[in-house]
């Protein structure tokens, strides 16, 4: 088996693959695990991310209000698919992760600012309590994914550069730190390589450390005549140096292919934000966005997906 090295996460949600399933991601059969009813005065709750906490579960959750602001808030969960979410806007933005470094919990977003869009970071030891640090990337950026520990003594940071609006440019670059304060020696990780990705790509959850290696889901943009596609790619990365792609899949492991992820405020949207792993099973679990309107589960082992990214590697053509 190749071995996630992480947390056990014994109560980590789980449904095995339907039988005859031919592909290494499938989902829950309860989606959407999370809609606009979880919350009084939501248009829309989706692209969220969550993590094990005291036993149970905690995430944060991007809500678009009935005024279309993109606030996030705080839930909790005892198995991972039933949420409470809380009222209280804690900050604003979209697309939150999280990531445990040190005891800590890390979140990172989009910030927004007058002159466009950053990465917020902030951290938390009890979901209540907030400390937001300087903003990574100052402007102009979009998913900052933040890894689970220091590589070489420092902190490690995807983004992808962008503009103000909806980015031509598209690739995946990593910044460096020493103290999440300041942010530099960046370096360039991948670019859209197939069709199924051809407009950009962005990192997705948190990387789950193997190994050897970083796992790192991420999603790709088709731009069709009907407008973008958002599917799920995943690659794994140099565990040294994690700007080196070492194997990618060339094609989607999910795309939006059931109702709740072709239909809704924006049509064909599948959006990965995190991933449980667990270090025992190998069972991971991921949440994603479906069409910009709820957040949905889907399931893979550790086997399943590096079997598959090796199988179809873009990197070894
Ligand atoms: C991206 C982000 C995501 C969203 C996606 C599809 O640029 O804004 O939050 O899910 O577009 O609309």
């Amino acid at each position: 088996m190749a071995k996630i090295i992480g947390a056990s996460i014994p109560n980590i949600p789980w449904q095995d693959k339907p039988e005859g399933y031919k592909y290494p991601v499938w989902r829950y059969d309860g989606n959407p695990v999370i809609t606009r009813d979880n919350l009084y005065n939501a248009n829309s709750i989706f692209n969220s991310a969550v993590v094990p906490f005291k036993g149970g579960f905690a995430g944060v959750f991007r809500v678009d209000d009935v005024c279309r602001d993109h606030t996030l808030v705080v839930g909790y969960s005892d198995n991972a698919i039933n949420w409470n979410l809380q009222e209280k806007v804690i900050f604003r933005g979209y697309d939150p992760r999280l990531c445990e470094i040190d005891g800590k919990y890390y979140l990172s977003w989009v910030n927004l600012t007058p002159h466009g869009t950053t990465i917020g970071i902030a951290y938390t030891t009890d979901f209540e309590e907030w400390t937001q640090l300087e903003d990574a990337c100052y402007p102009v950026a979009r998913n900052g994914v933040l890894f689970p520990r220091k590589v070489n003594d420092e902190y490690m940071l995807l983004i992808r550069p962008c503009d103000r609006g909806h980015t031509p440019y598209g690739d995946i670059f990593l910044a460096h730190s020493k103290d999440l304060t300041y942010w530099g020696k960046y370096r360039f990780v991948m670019k859209p390589e197939k069709n199924w990705e051809m407009t950009k790509v962005g990192a997705g959850p948190t990387p789950i450390e193997l190994e050897d290696g970083w796992l790192m889901f991420y999603h790709g943009v088709l731009t069709s005549c009907n407008g973008f596609t958002y599917a799920m790619g995943a690659a794994i990365l140099d565990k040294d140096q994690p700007w080196v792609v070492k194997h990618r899949a060339d094609r989607f492991l999910l795309a939006p292919h059931k109702d709740y992820e072709l239909v809704g405020d924006v049509p064909n949207v599948v959006f990965p934000c995190a991933a449980l792993a667990d270090a025992d099973s190998g069972k991971i679990a991921i949440y994603y966005g479906g069409a910009d309107t709820v957040v949905a589960l889907a399931f893979t082992t550790v086997d399943e997906v590096v079997d598959y990214i090796k199988a179809n590697d873009l990197m070894n053509k």
